[in-house]
């Protein structure tokens, strides 16, 4: 495997998600550090780990596309498993998926950005919630359609020049929706539709903070794209490491 192809994708990815998860906590305390952060009584914080042999990433060449050829020169790794050499994994989703008083939170007016640029979807891996809006761009020469697939809300489709931009809204709960570009199979991106704010993507570090919750013990749950779902209970004021095994 190439590895400065792997780190600068890595680290690509992780800028993406690191400005997801700061995007979707627009009240985070300005300059607070992630130790204060992950220790006040209202947060959860924590790290997904992977525990394997080290993933066999396929590779493709971009040579069906000049402009992103030249974008990237060395071809385009998966991203289906983001691993750092720390061993934490970047683009998981953590949520709170019980434990919430009944009712329906507000839904941000923040429009989530995805780029494609040089045939990537960058971020990866989004979350937002339910009727949020999220925008589609193409910064590339080459064309795009743009497919979400889910399994509760209704499929989109639709084809983007250079410079265009297309916004979508999902209604409906959802987590881990399939996003592919029918014109250039390797891109592929997931969006994840949740019903309440209390959620992040993790970073570059793989390392997740979910903040202002109300006191008490709640079940999240960590969704990641190849290694699927684990649920742990935990309690505001305390940290979750979650570990997915390959
Ligand atoms: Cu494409």
């Amino acid at each position: 495997m190439n590895q400065r192809i792997l780190a600068v994708l890595v680290a690509f990815g992780a800028a993406s998600a690191f400005v997801l998860a700061q995007a979707a906590k627009p009240d985070a305390p300005a300059g607070a550090s992630k130790a204060a952060v992950a220790m006040a009584a209202d947060s959860i914080a924590g790290k997904i780990l992977y525990s394997g042999p080290p993933p066999v990433l396929k590779h493709h060449s971009a040579n069906s596309e000049p402009d992103c050829e030249k974008k990237r020169p060395d071809g385009i790794m998966s991203q289906e498993v983001a691993l750092n050499s720390d061993h934490t994994l970047q683009n998981v989703l953590v949520y709170v998926k019980e434990g919430l008083p009944n009712k329906q939170y507000p839904t941000p007016s923040a429009i989530v950005k995805v780029d494609q640029n040089g045939c990537m979807f960058i971020p990866h891996v989004i979350a937002v919630m339910v009727n949020q809006p999220v925008q589609f761009m193409d910064s590339d020469v080459a064309s795009h359609n743009v497919h979400a697939m889910p399994g509760v809300n209704r499929d989109w489709n639709v084809a983007q020049d250079r410079g265009s931009s297309e916004i979508t809204k999902f209604p409906k709960f959802e987590i881990g929706i399939p996003v592919r570009c029918n014109i250039h199979r390797w891109m592929q991106m997931y969006i994840n539709v949740l019903s309440n704010p209390y959620y992040a993507v993790t970073g570059k570090d793989g390392t997740f903070v979910i903040k202002g919750l109300p006191p008490g013990e709640y079940t999240i749950e960590a969704w990641q794209e190849k290694f699927g779902r684990q649920t742990m209970k935990v309690k505001t004021g305390s940290r979750a490491n979650i570990t997915f095994k390959g």
